[in-house]
């Protein structure tokens, strides 16, 4: 498929404000792929379809990943907003035609994060946080810079604020994003 005929559908299945989100992280994505060797035209991808499932109600979440066999965690069924992640790779795949295992997996990896991610993993996970229409995260312009810089560290640093923010507004948090912070502090 290509990529205008993806925004299209995009631009009919997210409300603006995702879809503008969408487009923000496609190309920052672009941009970290071209400083860290990674193709260009699958984190141009990934980016685009990493929320695509976000826009999906609650109910139909759960609903769609009992009927395909998709496992849900207990946190999952608690926060079914956590499912957006894996089910963005189902619509991807079933929507979009993506085979490709790579973009498929930076997508499920997307808001927990996990250890030992690929460069495009690591691409689409920091992409997600740093394009430029995020403006509330704190720590943002240093996360931006550390990006381009080093992307480990960024990484680290995404993890850190965003428990933190898990744990002042009360929300449970995911053993992977608590496995994956505790490899990335190393
Ligand atoms: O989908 P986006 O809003 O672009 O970004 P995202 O996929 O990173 O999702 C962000 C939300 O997910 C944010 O409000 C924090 C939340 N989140 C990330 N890790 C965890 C989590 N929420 C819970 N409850 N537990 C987690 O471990
Ligand atoms: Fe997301
Ligand atoms: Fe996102």
């Amino acid at each position: 498929m290509e990529i205008s005929q993806m925004k299209e559908k995009l631009m009919a299945t997210l409300n603006p404000h995702r879809y503008e989100h969408t487009l923000g992280v496609s190309y920052t994505a672009v941009c970290l792929a071209m400083k860290y060797d990674v193709d260009l035209k699958k984190a141009e991808i990934a980016g685009l379809l990493h929320d695509s499932a976000k826009c999906i109600p609650d109910s139909e979440k759960i609903q769609l990943c009992e009927e395909n066999s998709i496992e849900i965690t207990e946190i999952e069924r608690e926060q079914p907003q956590l499912l957006h992640a894996k089910l963005g790779a189902f619509i991807a795949k079933r929507d979009y035609d993506i085979t490709n295992e790579e973009i498929l997996s930076s997508i499920v990896k997307h808001t927990t994060g996990s250890e030992n991610m690929t460069m495009l993993e690591k691409i689409i996970y920091v992409a997600d946080y740093i394009e430029p229409g995020r403006d509330k995260a704190k720590h943002l312009k240093e996360i931006r810079k550390m990006a381009f810089t080093d992307i480990d560290a960024a990484i680290f640093m995404i993890m850190r604020d965003t428990i933190e923010y898990l744990k002042i507004s009360g929300s449970k948090i995911d053993k992977l994003t608590l496995v994956a912070y505790d490899y990335y502090k190393k």
